[in-house]
């Protein structure tokens, strides 16, 4: 169903909007936080319903020990792990399959490291609708294969990567008006999503950011969210704008490279690498629009090794109590590279993207080294041993 390519310029359709939106005409007051509270900013007609599952409304937890470790005074994790589906890929596909139920469409498909087929699957799911997923054969963390698998997603492997994959389903789908692509080139996906930029406005008490920190892969999500305080702007909600932050893994940053050298395009990497499997993109398909945000917002791109990513991951987890996946801690893993660029008491927030679960084979555990209690005496023993 379409391209979403300009048949002139070739670049990415996106939505405009002519009409300002008061703050009091964004939010429909009696709607809780989440996506469809904003849906007068959305592109879907007001008598479709929603495919919805109760995406959005995610909690900003303020940060204890990482803020204290990494002296910043106002950090704030917006944890995207809690979605339907366990990432911020929810917030874009509630509006992508509403959309495409309003369209007509019977079959939806999608290349995915995993989350966004994990995420499809689901609101296929909901809206009876068939979803075909296809995925870099080996390359998807396991809990997400198993949410497509379980949502009943017709599961397609490729031998290769991301961009593989991606290239095919956007070659079938431009041809063929029966079915519709919900990769985040979907202008759709990037209107559902720059809802995060809302909710973090609101949930500030009605400011905006200093700075935003996200990881970055395929760019479609530091894209929507820049979209999204823009929006905000431009309606005079809000005079200020976040300074964006996109992180990428050292062995997948294109971005960062072209951000670095002040590249007109950026360059793709053959063979991307790293254990954070949801950013392993070497040629992401928004980077224009990714590289506009991070400029325009003052901003910049950086990378980081994938052993400070697994350093932020458990440091998360076991310090602040909040476990994401690989990818979604590089930005935490960022932050002490960002001490000269944000004073301490800048309002900063991490986007967590995805939830831990997804990736359980990223995490040691040794049941052997677990001590056995059959008893009371036993665990009075061990519990006096300080364990
Ligand atoms: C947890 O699921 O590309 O820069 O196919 O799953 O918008 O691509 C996932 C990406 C960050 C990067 N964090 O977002 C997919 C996919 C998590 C992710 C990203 C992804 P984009």
């Amino acid at each position: 169903m379409g391209g979403f390519t300009c048949s002139r310029c070739g670049d990415l359709l996106e939505f405009t909007r002519d009409q300002h939106l008061a703050y009091a005409g964004l939010v429909s007051g009696s709607e809780q936080l989440g996506v469809w509270r904003y849906a007068k900013a959305l592109p879907i007609d007001s008598g479709t319903p929603h495919v919805t599952l109760g995406e959005g409304g995610t909690p900003l937890v303020p940060s204890v020990f990482i803020a204290k470790s990494r002296k910043f005074k106002a950090l704030r994790f917006k944890n995207e792990g809690q979605n339907p589906t366990g990432s911020f890929k929810d917030r874009g596909m509630t509006v992508a399959v509403t959309r495409a139920l309003e369209a007509g469409a019977r079959t939806l498909i999608c290349a995915s490291t995993g989350n966004t087929s994990a995420s499809l699957a689901a609101y296929a799911a909901r809206a009876g609708l068939r979803a075909v997923v296809l995925l870099p054969a080996g390359k998807v963390a396991p809990g997400k294969l198993i949410q497509a698998a379980a949502h009943g997603a017709k599961i397609l492997k490729v031998d290769g990567d991301f961009e593989k994959a991606l290239g095919i389903v956007r070659e079938v789908a431009a041809a063929d008006d029966r079915i519709y692509l919900v990769n985040s080139i979907n202008p759709y996906r990037v209107e559902g999503q720059k809802t995060a930029a809302f909710e973090t406005y609101e949930q500030l008490g009605r400011r905006v950011p200093d700075y935003v920190v996200l990881p970055v892969g395929n760019a479609g999500n530091i894209s929507a969210i820049w979209k999204g305080f823009e929006e905000l702007r431009e309606w005079g909600i809000t005079k200020e704008l976040p300074v964006m932050v996109g992180v990428q893994a050292s062995g997948a940053a294109p971005i960062v490279e072209a951000i670095a050298e002040r590249a007109e395009s950026v360059e793709a990497w053959a063979e991307p690498s790293t254990v954070a499997s949801a950013i392993r993109i070497g040629n992401p398909a928004s980077w224009k629009k990714a590289v506009r945000a991070i400029r325009k917002s003052g901003g910049t791109a950086i990378s980081v090794e994938d052993d400070e990513i697994m350093k932020a991951r458990d440091e998360l987890a076991s310090k602040e109590g909040i476990f994401l996946e690989p990818a979604s801690a590089a930005p935490v893993a960022a932050l002490s590279h960002l001490r000269d660029l944000i004073r301490s008491d800048d309002v900063v927030v991490c986007i967590g993207t995805g939830s831990g679960l997804k990736d359980p084979e990223t995490v040691k555990l040794d049941p052997k080294a677990m001590p056995k209690v059959n008893d009371a005496p036993s665990l009075r023993n061990l519990l006096s041993r300080n364990i």
